[in-house]
């Protein structure tokens, strides 16, 4: 089923010139669609079911059985473009194909543009045959990582292939000012979340909003896909230079969207210390008791003091770890453990990131470095494959010393199977077990992430619930509430089903409760009497469920802007 090859293709070259405009200039219906689904399936055009279309169930907390914490995504890629235009223009996240073919079909558009990452380029290539077949008039353009990949004009049959940032590409394209400011549109981070058998509602303001302020990094890692997108080493695109931008920006969003809590998508942003500390002086200014999920490198975060960190609302981190004994200059000098540890004890969440199969590695050493990545106790943990992927640094070395595995499949190429590349001295087959073993390990020994996160909400509330700055005392007990409830219910499961699994662990699930209860004496007793048991029979179900091969799908979406105008 995974022989479909994505390499020789041969369709007509692309035009090649890329800095035209379209005759019709911002009159031109443009449609911009993600890939088709579904996505959590084995299929010919590359949906792999250990792929889905979910953050932390694809990598970061896949063995966690009911435990894993589940959520879907939107493409914001295309809808940042949707918002700097002003074409008519609709955007079709997660269609079916035949919901692409209806939209096509229904509404006559002058251009359609794809967005895709490289596992995705099946799925390309069968849309641009399909907007060939249905709206033989439509110019096709594809962006995202897709781009990335050597030759893939010869793998798709589009008319522009446009390689790093898109809004400035699309505005050039349709005629308009390709330097106007950027308008951030109001994005919901997290749709259909569900953990425990239970889906959370999408209730207005229960989720974060996503702000991107920038896309690349200027760090330049040499694995590192989104850096050599966006120019590699020392380069990146910014969409907001200043702390002040952000702020009105992350304003208006609050306002339209009934937010306190921000996923920041900005590969490192802590790096710009100038932005995030002009940020956190107007936060101050007008009271703003905000959240903040960041990616940062623990170079960057070290910048800055624990005071800083938590009054700009970090609640956190998504942290690149790599592997105890790496050469990446972010890791330089830094003890990550003690690191994680500090973290943590501020109320920060940390999610930890590290590499299986980087060149050190053997199969004599790496069960020790997994040890002790799992022994740094982050809150979330992701294991990824050491990937050389197109594009990056990593890739070209691998392929200039002949080491690229020929017959992988681009849809296999992902991080989260086998991997891609002869390493030195772990095996194809080994790389997976390791990395499945890896996952497993960090489960059985650490527990599953919402205990973890548990803890440390309630060591963030007891070091800073009595803290001078209101807009800081608000926010943990803002985030307490919920452990004192739901999660003190949830915490009253974990422990009991965790018997199964790790009994000393389900021994300090226990002692979190208990010390939950003193702190909260009353209500987490209460809930946990009463929605416990719902949420033992919910988790149990969902255990069946998932035993039987469940898996989950995004709705499609679908969101026109300018529409009106184009008549
Ligand atoms: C959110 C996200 C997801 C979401 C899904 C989002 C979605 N709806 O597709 C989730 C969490 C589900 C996800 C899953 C995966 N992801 Co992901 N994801 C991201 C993340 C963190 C943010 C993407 C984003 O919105 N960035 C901000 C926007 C503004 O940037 P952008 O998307 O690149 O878009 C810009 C340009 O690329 C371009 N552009 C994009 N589309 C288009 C279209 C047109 C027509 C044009 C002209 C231009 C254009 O213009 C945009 C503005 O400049 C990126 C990392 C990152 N920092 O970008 C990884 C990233 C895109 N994901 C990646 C990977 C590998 C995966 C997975 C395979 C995960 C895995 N197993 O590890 C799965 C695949 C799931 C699947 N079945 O397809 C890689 C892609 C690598 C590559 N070279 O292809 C990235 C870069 C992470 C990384 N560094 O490895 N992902
Ligand atoms: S620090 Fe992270 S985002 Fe930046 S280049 Fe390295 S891996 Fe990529």
């Amino acid at each position: 089923m995974y022989s479909a090859r994505l390499l020789f293709f041969s369709y007509k070259p692309m035009k090649n010139n890329s800095m035209e405009t379209h005759p019709k200039g911002s009159s031109a219906r443009v449609l911009l669609s993600s890939v088709f689904g579904p996505y959590a399936q084995d299929d010919e055009f590359g949906s792999r079911v250990i792929n889905p279309m979910e953050l932390y169930h694809n990598q970061v907390t896949r063995a966690q059985g009911s435990f894993s914490l589940r959520m879907f995504h939107r493409s914001w890629g295309i809808m940042m473009i949707q918002e700097n235009i002003s074409a008519p223009c609709s955007v079709l996240d997660f269609p079916t194909r035949e919901a692409f073919a209806r939209e096509l079909t229904t509404h006559k558009y002058d251009i359609v543009g794809i967005s895709s990452i490289i596992v995705n380029v099946g799925k390309v290539r069968e849309m641009c045959r399909i907007v060939r077949e249905l709206s033989p008039d439509s110019v096709i353009v594809v962006g995202g990582h897709v781009a990335a990949i050597p030759s893939v004009e010869e793998m798709i049959d589009a008319d522009h292939i446009v390689r790093g940032e898109g809004i400035s590409w699309m505005r050039r394209y349709l005629g308009e000012d390709e330097t106007a400011a950027i308008r951030h549109p109001a994005i919901v981070s997290g749709i259909d979340t569900r953990i425990m058998g239970v889906r959370l509602p999408n209730r207005k303001g229960g989720t974060a909003a996503t702000i991107i302020p920038s896309v690349g990094c200027p760090m330049g890692c040499n694995f590192c896909t989104t850096s050599a997108f966006f120019g590699g080493k020392g380069k990146f695109v910014n969409f907001y230079e200043t702390g002040d931008e952000l702020f009105e920006v992350m304003c208006r969003i609050e306002a339209e969207l009934e937010v306190h809590s921000f996923f920041v998508m900005d590969e490192n942003f802590l790096l710009h210390r100038t932005r995030a500390l002009q940020l956190l002086e107007r936060m101050k200014e007008a009271g703003k008791s905000w959240e903040l999920s960041i990616f940062a490198s623990a170079n960057a975060i070290r910048k800055y003091t624990m005071e800083e960190l938590v009054e700009l609302g970090v609640s956190w981190v998504w942290m690149g770890l790599e592997s105890p004994r790496s050469s990446y200059a972010k890791l330089h000098g830094e003890d990550v453990t003690a690191l994680t540890r500090r973290l943590r004890e501020h109320g920060i969440r940390v999610q930890g990131s590290t590499i299986i199969g980087l060149e050190h590695h053997t199969p004599e050493n790496i069960i020790g470095e997994i040890e002790s990545a799992v022994a740094y106790k982050t809150d979330f943990h992701q294991f990824m494959l050491y990937t050389p992927v197109p594009g990056t640094p990593l890739y070209e070395e691998m392929a200039e010393q002949g080491r690229m595995l020929e017959d992988v499949d681009l849809a296999d190429v992902h991080g989260q199977y086998k991997f891609n590349f002869r390493h030195s001295a772990i095996s194809r087959n080994d790389s997976k077990r390791f990395l499945d073993w890896a996952f497993w390990r960090d489960f059985e020994n650490n527990g599953p992430s919402l205990y973890r996160m548990c803890q440390t909400m309630l060591l963030g509330w007891r070091r800073y619930k009595d803290y001078p700055d209101p807009r800081v005392r608000e926010r943990f007990a803002r985030e307490v509430k919920k452990l004192s409830s739901a999660y003190n219910a949830a915490l009253w499961v974990m422990e009991k089903e965790f018997k199964k699994i790790n009994r000393e662990v389900s021994e300090r699930i226990h002692k979190l409760r208990r010390e939950v209860e003193k702190e909260f004496p009353v209500v987490a007793r209460l809930t946990a009497a009463a929605l416990g048991p719902i949420l033992l029979w919910s988790t149990r179900r969902e255990e069946h469920r998932l035993a039987r091969g469940r898996t989950y799908e995004p709705p499609t979406f679908i969101e026109r802007r300018n529409w009106i105008a184009a008549g």
